[in-house]
């Protein structure tokens, strides 16, 4: 067993359309373990900071003022590989694409507006949380 945690992100669609629930269900349900938890609107900074590797990309400015558009909701989840099982959980990035029972496949139809981030290794799990939480956001 190899217990990692990492970073999810609801983005702004995902929010305004109610999946807030639905999405950590799925997450629970799978035996995730909820370790950190916030809502907040994220700052130009923040968003960017958190999207550095795709800086200078064609669809950077839009995707920056697509996740600074309206709230998201940003978690730590814990469990045995984590990382591989959640990215696998949420589809490919493009909605069109991904595959019924992922979340994007479930509810999205768009590259951009896909609903969710989930970080994509361990080594940018780590970076991507502490852009959001501080120690004491933990709650083990
Ligand atoms: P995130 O990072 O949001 O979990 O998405 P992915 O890991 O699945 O995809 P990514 O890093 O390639 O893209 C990051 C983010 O940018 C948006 N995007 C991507 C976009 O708006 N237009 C594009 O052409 C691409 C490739 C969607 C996700």
């Amino acid at each position: 067993m190899v217990v990692q945690r990492t970073f999810v992100m609801i983005k702004p669609d995902g929010v305004k359309k109610g999946l807030i629930g639905e999405i950590i269900r799925r997450f629970e349900n799978k035996g995730l373990a909820i370790v950190a938890l916030k809502m907040l609107k994220l700052s130009r900074e923040k968003a960017e900071e958190l999207y550095a590797i795709h800086k200078g990309k064609h669809f950077f400015e839009d995707l920056i003022n697509f996740v600074t558009s309206g709230p998201v909701v940003a978690m730590v989840l814990e469990g045995d590989e984590a990382v591989n099982v959640v990215r696998t959980m949420i589809g490919p990035t493009d909605g069109r694409k991904a595959p019924p029972g992922t979340i994007r496949g479930d509810f999205a139809l768009s590259v951009q507006e896909n609903i969710i981030h989930a970080a994509d290794s361990i080594e940018a799990a780590i970076r991507e949380m502490k852009v959001i939480f501080k120690d004491e956001d933990f709650v083990c």
